[in-house]
């Protein structure tokens, strides 16, 4: 039983512009796009976020994000691509998906997600500290 509507692009119940399809991926057009031509791409299986995919999905999913970025020239004229995803917060469909956004100069993207912020002295070499720690392995 499909649990989110990708599940149910996933099984067919749900019709979408599909551009790829294989055992372990499919991909489709973002029905709100940031630009036409805005592609997702999933696992056929129902995975949440990234923290959940399995270790044998990432290369057959990135193989796709990569190749889906690659045609952005050559069938639309992008002289780029945003590739991005959400987990848990700004998530909106429960089901892992990797946007592939097509760019070009002066398309008038700038940056909207990322508002930038500074570190306060210091501060950079704390948030390093913590996160190298969190990165050791278990045995370590
Ligand atoms: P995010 O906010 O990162 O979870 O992006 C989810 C995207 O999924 C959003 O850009 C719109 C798209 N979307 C949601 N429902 C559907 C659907 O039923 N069909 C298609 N093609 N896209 C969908």
């Amino acid at each position: 039983m499909a649990s989110d509507v990708f599940c149910q692009i996933v099984s067919g119940e749900l019709a979408t512009h599909e551009v790829w399809r294989d055992e372990q991926v499919v991909a489709f057009l973002d029905h709100r796009p940031v630009f036409k031509g805005h592609v997702l791409i999933c696992p056929t299986r129902h995975v949440e976020t990234l923290l959940d995919l399995p270790g044998e999905l990432m290369q057959p999913l990135l193989t796709v994000a990569q190749r889906v970025a690659a045609a952005l020239g050559p069938a639309l004229g992008a002289q780029g691509s945003f590739v991005a995803m959400n987990n848990v917060v700004s998530q909106s469909v429960p089901h892992l998906h990797i946007h592939v956004v097509p760019r070009t100069k002066g398309d008038g993207l700038r940056g909207f997600f990322w508002p930038r912020t500074r570190y306060a002295a210091g501060e950079e070499a704390e948030y390093a500290a913590r996160l190298r720690r969190a990165l050791l392995p278990d045995d370590a």
